[in-house]
């Protein structure tokens, strides 16, 4: 069983898959803390977790057409100038449940949890592309491919690439992190080094990273090619052509709401009721404003902002924490709560999943609604 040495988890992680393992925190916990800790941090594992031994870890650096191929241990990475960041990491999948009620998608079905935000420390992937001779100046290479040391039974490793620029960006604050939360990076996080692309969906933050390689070509893994890609609703199984979409690279504005939850039964305090919940979005824009209605969108409100990183736009990696008090009109035993956020761009999320439907289920970013029973 290639599973057999997995690392324990904890029990409040609620798997929507086990080997590989997937699993995600429940909304009301993950609103609790701006930084997730490391042990209820979501997990989205594509094949059983590498054992790596420290000791003889190598990381390698190749760049096309340069016949030199750079390697470091993790001490000699560690001497690079430290760097930390504060970024949130999202799925492409997040909130795909609430997609599939539309109708039926391939992928996990995720809640409003695969997302989590993180002080990640290690070094700047700028530094270290510097020293194998590629700068911000490099026009013929485009992107930096990232292999992961976990392999699937052909022994096909995990993959994915993200734009050059990105990587070489003094703004882009791509690292290659060693650290979570100031400890060790947890085996299910891509122990001992794993890069972080804020900003970028999920599938690029690559874990238990063994090679970086600068090309002209993105990655040709699966994960690049045939995966992670967003389509029209008019597109089918029979008709899918993945060649034709551009793989995901920043995400767009998301939120959701983490207390309550659907279906629950909430006490009305003095004519109110309290909601909160997360917001992000993807490629460094800030959180300008949460509204949150109740009448279906005949009137809104502007939510309180608990926490936000003051980082500014394009360095703005991490998630907001919103809360509200709406009130209530005591004849009302049901409510239906929706809540949708506005990123820096004044981009904002779609009304609903119908029209960003999409076979694979990704960018599932429609307000979010949660239907609510009153009690007075
Ligand atoms: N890196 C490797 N090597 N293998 C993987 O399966 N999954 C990716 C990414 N990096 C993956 C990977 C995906 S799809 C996501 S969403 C994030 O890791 C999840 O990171 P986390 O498990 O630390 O939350
Ligand atoms: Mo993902």
């Amino acid at each position: 069983d290639p599973y057999a040495k997995e690392p324990r988890r904890h029990t409040a992680l609620k798997p929507a898959s086990v080997k590989p393992f997937n699993a995600e925190l429940s909304p009301q916990l993950l609103c609790e803390n701006f930084l997730t800790p490391n042990e209820l941090f979501y997990v989205r594992n594509h094949l059983p977790v590498p054992e790596i031994d420290v000791d003889t870890y190598e990381l390698e650096i190749e760049v096309e057409d340069k016949s030199k191929i750079l390697t470091f241990t993790l001490d000699e990475l560690k001497k690079f100038p430290k760097h930390t960041i504060t970024a949130t990491i999202m799925c492409a999948g997040n909130r795909r449940s609430e997609m599939t009620k539309v109708k039926p998608v391939k992928g996990l079905s995720w809640g409003p949890g695969a997302i989590g935000t993180a002080q990640w420390t290690g070094v700047r992937l700028r530094d270290v592309l510097k020293l194998a001779g590629v700068t911000d100046d490099e026009e013929r290479l485009k992107h930096v491919q990232f292999e992961g040391i976990d392999f699937d039974a052909t022994s096909k490793q995990y993959g994915a690439s993200i734009p050059l620029w990105k990587a070489v960006d003094k703004r882009g604050d791509v690292i290659l992190a060693y650290e979570m939360n100031g400890v060790p990076i947890p085996r299910d996080h891509g122990y001992p080094v794993r890069v972080i692309v804020p900003g970028i969906v999920g599938a690029r933050n690559v874990k238990w990273l063994g090679k970086i390689y600068v090309s002209e070509s993105e990655s040709s893994s699966h994960w690049q090619q045939n995966d992670y890609k967003g389509f029209s609703p008019c597109v089918d199984w029979d008709t899918v052509d993945f060649t034709k979409s551009p793989a995901i690279q920043e995400l767009p504005v998301i939120s959701a709401i983490c207390r309550p939850l659907e279906g629950d039964k909430i006490h009305v305090e003095d004519g109110f009721i309290n909601v909160k919940g997360y917001a992000w979005s993807g490629g460094g824009q800030k959180i300008v404003r949460v509204d949150v209605t109740i009448d279906g969108g005949k009137t809104w409100q502007v939510a309180n902002f608990d926490a936000q990183d003051s980082a500014p736009p394009p360095r703005h990696w991490a998630w907001t924490l919103w809360s509200i008090k709406i009130p209530v009109n005591n004849e009302l035993n049901e409510v239906e709560i929706w809540a949708k956020a506005t990123d820096s761009s004044y981009n904002t999320q779609p009304e609903n999943f119908e029209n960003i439907w999409n076979l694979r289920g990704v960018l599932s970013n429609a307000y979010h609604k949660v239907k609510v029973k009153l009690i007075h």
